[in-house]
């Protein structure tokens, strides 16, 4: 097992859900964590918490991931100490809408795009080069296995996370031989705030989606990722899927009635 003490993660979409969870496991691994958000309010309120569970330092960064230039140039002015990244979590990404594709909004399609595709690349875009030139670091994405399967109502989303899977293999083989492990990571169902923004705040829809079944939550996924960054250095985890006992794919569920 190698140790993530003192290392440098960063991690988008940090403040909540699984991104927050992620932050938390790495905190009790003692690394140093770059947390990003849009929200920075509320990674400040987070920090005594992934102080007090062992994080050797926290820096909270403002990033809206769908900035193509914010993102360059946030990215680039980092301070000194910050420049570092031993591993990039790509978490932020959304789901808006559930709809006909000939019925639904596109501005739910620009949304999912703008974060879960684009987002992500343009993070990597930004931390990659630095490991490259290092010859050292992960980048862990986060798929789902909406990116395995595609489900009634939801084609933009899955499209997004099919994207999320092909740029990681991308990005697999274009830094081979370069130290670097390309990671994803494909939860199902997992009780975040996820549903609440797919549907756009409507509480009961959205608490309808996690009735009569378990669904993982956010811990599962950050002990998954956190498995996968403290595998030995030569061991590169390619996929994870990781779904309750009560799901077996992206459409099939055991609902207790
Ligand atoms: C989340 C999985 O099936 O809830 O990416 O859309 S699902």
């Amino acid at each position: 097992m190698q140790s993530l003490r003192g290392k440098t993660v960063l991690i988008t979409g940090a403040s909540s859900g699984i991104g927050q969870a992620t932050a938390l496991e790495f905190a009790r691994q003692g690394a140093r964590l770059l947390l990003c958000a849009r929200r920075l309010d509320r990674l400040t309120e987070l920090t005594p918490q992934f102080t007090e569970a062992g994080a050797e330092d926290v820096l909270n960064i403002r990033l809206d991931v769908q900035d193509r230039e914010a993102v360059a140039k946030t990215l680039a002015d980092l301070p000194e100490n910050w420049r570092t990244i031993d591993i990039l979590v790509n978490n932020a990404g959304l789901s808006r809408g559930l709809a006909k594709l000939y019925e639904d909004d596109p501005q739910n399609w620009e949304e999912m795009i703008d974060t879960n595709v684009k987002g992500l690349l343009y993070v990597t875009r930004a931390i990659v080069p630095g490991m490259v030139e290092r010859g050292s670091g992960q980048v862990i994405n986060l798929g789902s296995t909406a990116g395995h399967q595609t489900y009634a109502n939801g084609a933009v989303y899955c499209a997004t996370k099919a994207a999320e899977r092909v740029i990681t293999e991308g990005l697999r083989i274009d830094t081979i031989g370069k130290g670097i492990r390309v990671t994803t990571v494909d939860p199902g169902m997992t009780e975040t705030a996820f549903s609440e923004v797919r549907f756009h705040g409507d509480k009961d829809k959205a608490e309808k989606v996690y009735q009569n079944i378990t669904p993982l939550q956010p811990e599962d996924i950050a002990d998954a990722i956190v498995w996968a960054a403290t595998r030995p250095a030569h061991v590169q985890i390619q996929t994870m899927v990781l779904t309750t006992i009560d799901q077996a794919n992206s459409t099939t569920f055991n609902r207790r009635s």
